[in-house]
């Protein structure tokens, strides 16, 4: 479907018109902003070409793209030439057709992006799985989005083959990272290194990425071609600032959209190179830039507190930026960073339904505790219940607009995410006077405790500045007499011992340092905690622990 009056559409190039038949109504999208002038992409447009052929032509030719430990250096005229090849085995050995939805599975690594642009090349559509799924989560994604094609690193195949049984639509399964003679790579050495692109419309969808973390059903949200180049033209220009010479590093999986971007989209788009590292541990990451000498760091406020930690034994001198996104930014984190390294993160909030950052701020501005304004290209504010916008001030939910927002595959989720045009992401903000934005907690995470509202990333954080606390979670655990109060469960620093006196001189800790009435009426100590693969802290099962200990506690 095309209307004459939307911006930037074109021919669609699917012949598998799944994705375009399973959009949501016209009716039920965000608005979206084209204000800047970069962000009017031509009607034909394929992402690929526009970061790599493009960049080519460009002269970039013999400048370095794509860097691994171990060695790897891809010139960008030596990655176009991987990703061509690799295009030509998924079109001419596997059938690709446009639109066709292909598994790209596979750890960071050199490999994992070329076949990202051979997918993109031959118009099929992107479907990026994190690492550690099992087959039962490859099953739900396969399903949902009928996947028909896959691109699996070797070493990953396993829980692959045993989700096949159930993935009817799933027909042509291809590996890389392998020596075998019918893996990918072996195949690509016979195929020519030009390729003629997919003539995509800027907004065919080029990806299908999945919503991490949370409970029920995966959600898969749908980007175009253009959306995909505009990520890449708002938050590295205006916000990061990068320049060709960086080099990108960092931890979140290509999976993930902040990877994606941070660690793929947007090195590319400004002439810069990626070192991609496989398994980024705070230890890993730390040696890593020791020895390669990175310039930009992308990584999750937790990584960020752990390597705070062992930067002392590590030379970091060669990272110019350091952003953090995925979680709030506790302001203790922020200050333990900048004393090991003198750099001040840049915070961002992004999601999986914006595909990137949309409220950041640049490392020469920062407010500890705020995540930022928006960012150029997108206007944000907090709305009430009923979807008016609240002063400066106010408490409520955070909602944005720009030239990316939500498209649910077929779900009627949608209609949560996407409220009188804005996109509403689900966290409770603040935004003061000057247009910054104050985080709060996501709105389920609020914990309402006899009729007051208390943030748990509030707590944490002034949890977070006490010296014997490496990791800690806040949660509302029943209570009979308040309804819910304030629970803490804490991880020590190592060699420290939990106890009464302990507690108390954490409470008393955080009646310090913020309202009193939100100390933790309650601390628990433990040994971890539960979090996502891309590090997000899974408050929610906190909760459900207390709630069912509340119910056994009254059964008993
Ligand atoms: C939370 C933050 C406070 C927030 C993401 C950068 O995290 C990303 O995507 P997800 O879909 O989650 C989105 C949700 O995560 N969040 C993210 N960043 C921050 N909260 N401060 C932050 N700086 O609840 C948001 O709604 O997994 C982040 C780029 C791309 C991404 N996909």
């Amino acid at each position: 479907m095309t209307t004459p009056t939307a911006v930037n559409s074109g021919r669609s190039a699917h012949v598998d018109t799944f994705a375009r038949d399973h959009l949501p109504p016209r009716d039920a999208w965000p608005e979206f902003l084209f204000d800047l002038p970069e962000l009017r992409y031509p009607p034909q447009t394929n992402c690929a070409a526009a970061l790599l052929d493009e960049a080519v032509a460009r002269g970039w030719g013999d400048r370095p793209a794509i860097l691994a430990p171990g060695g790897t250096r891809w010139t960008y005229a030596e990655l176009l030439a991987r990703a061509n090849r690799l295009a030509h085995v998924l079109v001419d050995d596997m059938g690709l057709r446009p639109g066709n939805r292909v598994l790209l599975r596979g750890p960071n690594s050199p490999a994992m992006a070329a076949c990202w642009f051979a997918i993109v090349k031959a118009g099929g559509i992107v479907v990026a799985t994190m690492p550690l799924l099992r087959a039962k989560e490859l099953t739900d994604i396969v399903n949902k989005a009928r996947v028909t094609h896959a691109l699996c690193d070797a070493r990953l195949v396993d829980e692959l083959d045993r989700a096949r049984a159930q993935c009817p639509t799933l027909a042509r399964v291809a590996l890389f990272q392998t020596d075998a003679a019918d893996g990918v790579e072996a195949r690509a050495a016979a195929k020519p290194a030009a390729f003629a692109n997919c003539d995509t419309a800027s907004d065919d969808t080029v990806l299908i990425a999945f919503t991490s973390g949370t409970t029920g059903q995966p959600k898969g949200t749908m980007h175009f071609h253009r959306d995909v180049l505009a990520a890449a033209d708002c938050f590295p220009k205006s916000t990061l600032r990068a320049v060709p010479d960086d080099v990108f590093t960092g931890s979140p999986p290509l999976a993930f959209t902040f990877g994606l971007g941070g660690l793929l989209l947007f090195p590319l788009r400004v002439g810069a190179s990626t070192l991609l590292i496989e398994r980024p541990s705070p230890e890993a990451l730390l040696a890593a830039i020791a020895e390669h000498r990175p310039t930009v760091l992308f990584t999750a406020p937790t990584s960020y507190r752990q390597m705070a930690g062992q930067a002392p034994s590590f030379d970091l001198s060669s990272l110019r930026k350091c952003v953090s996104a995925g979680e709030a930014l506790p302001a203790a984190t922020r200050r333990l960073w900048k004393d090991a390294t003198g750099i001040e993160i840049i915070d961002g909030i992004g999601s999986t339904e914006m595909l990137h950052i949309f409220i950041s701020h640049p490392d020469t501005q920062a407010r500890p505790g705020a995540t930022g304004r928006a960012i150029p290209g997108y206007v944000a504010c907090v709305l009430d219940e009923v979807g008016r916008p609240l002063p400066a001030g106010r408490s409520g939910r955070l909602a944005v607009k720009g030239p990316t927002g939500c498209r649910y595959l077929d779900d009627p989720r949608q209609a949560n995410y996407v409220q009188h045009g804005w996109n509403v992401t689900g966290d409770a903000y603040r935004m003061d006077e000057d247009g910054w934005f104050w985080y709060e907690a996501r709105t389920d995470d609020m914990i309402v405790s006899a009729g007051y509202n208390i943030a748990g990333p509030e707590v944490e954080g002034a949890l977070l500045a006490h010296p014997a606390v490496a990791e800690c979670a806040c949660i509302a655990a029943p209570d009979d007499e308040r309804g819910a109060i304030v629970k803490a469960f804490v991880v020590l620093k190592e060699g420290l011992v939990p106890g009464d006196a302990l507690t108390r001189e954490l409470q008393e800790h955080v009646k310090q340092s913020i309202a009193p009435y939100k100390y933790p009426r309650a601390v628990e100590y433990v040994e971890g905690l539960p979090r996502t693969e891309t590090g997000k802290l899974q408050r929610f099962r906190l909760r459900q622990m207390e709630e069912q200990r509340a119910r056994e506690g009254r059964d008993a």
